[in-house]
């Protein structure tokens, strides 16, 4: 991490989930101790941001991409917090939420860098369109929004923002993958460290890589960390479980890999979902990998 001072933004929001309950996940991160967390690692925080549905905002019965009006409108304010908040020097730090949010974090960060590189961490790939998407949740499409490869585009979350170059954009922790996104994946050029290649190359190597490629030329690198990229086992509070996922250590590792990296500029911490936890264990989980991002360590 470049800079010192740390933007919280919260964002209670869970329609682009088929499960309701990860609109629960900044509170259950604030209450297990993020804010002291981060504090006691030498950054000042601020947690001034919580974005809220506009009253008045529904999405017509019927349509095939469910919420898609309220996804769209958390997703401008989003945008236009993490640009204020990356514009006076601070580090945004968005809790989710669904992962549909990140779209608002993406397009708000592209009006700022020129430039930007995003690691993707995740047991999906979030590569579906609206015509390819089996499920018609729109957490399942935003990754391909930022790339351009949606109907929906940046530019009309946040003015003047550009898509992503796949070629600075890199998945880990793929394990769960719809045909079309598979498809998406090879003609994109982007690259995907699945749980298989992790497995066979070491995360480590995994990460250095990933944080090359992300950083060729970048000048920003946005970490979107979805919490079910862990092993259920670890994180079983999530909407969309997967097994076979990364391990605890394999996790932590990658964190703080980014962490002495330098390069990671923001990041996302998405769906949490404390209505599906076992005694909070993935909301303390997700606050301690917070801090092995930025910096935490055991000596
Ligand atoms: N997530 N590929 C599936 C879909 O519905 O499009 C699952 C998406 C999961 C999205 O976990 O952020
Ligand atoms: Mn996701
Ligand atoms: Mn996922
Ligand atoms: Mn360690």
């Amino acid at each position: 991490m470049v800079q010192q001072s740390i933007s919280i933004i919260r964002v209670p929001f869970g329609l682009g989930a088929g499960r309701p309950g990860s609109e629960n996940g900044p509170d259950s991160m604030m209450k297990f101790g993020l804010v002291k967390k981060l504090e006691g690692l030498g950054y000042d925080v601020r947690a001034d941001y919580n974005i809220r549905l506009p009253e008045g905002i529904k999405s017509p019965p019927g349509s095939k991409m469910k919420h898609i009006e309220e996804v769209l409108a958390i997703a401008a304010l989003l945008g236009e917090a993490v640009y204020e908040s990356v514009e006076d020097g601070h580090i945004p730090l968005v809790l989710g939420g669904d992962h549909s949010i990140a779209m608002g974090s993406l397009a708000g960060l592209n009006r700022h860098y020129s430039n930007m590189g995003v690691i993707w961490v995740d047991a999906h790939s979030d590569l579906n369109t609206e015509l390819t998407s089996p499920s018609g949740n729109m957490h399942g499409i935003s990754l391909a929004v930022g790339l351009g490869l949606s109907h929906i585009k940046l530019k009309q979350i946040a003015e003047g923002a550009v898509p992503l170059k796949a070629e600075n954009c890199v998945i880990i922790g793929a394990r769960d993958l719809d045909r079309d996104e598979k498809a998406m994946i090879r003609s994109s050029g982007m690259t995907c460290y699945t749980m298989h290649e992790i497995d066979r190359l070491g995360i480590e190597k995994v990460v250095q890589e990933a944080l090359r490629i992300a950083g060729n030329g970048t000048d920003g690198v946005h970490l979107s960390f979805d919490i079910d990229s862990v092993d259920p086992i670890e994180a079983p509070g999530t909407g969309t479980p997967v097994r076979g996922g990364l391990s605890y250590r394999e996790a932590h590792l990658l964190l703080e890999l980014m962490s002495e990296s330098g390069r990671i500029t923001s990041a996302d911490f998405v769906e949490v979902n404390p209505l599906l936890d076992r005694n909070n264990q993935t909301s303390k989980l997700a606050v301690e990998f917070i801090g092995s991002l930025f910096g935490s360590r055991i000596l």
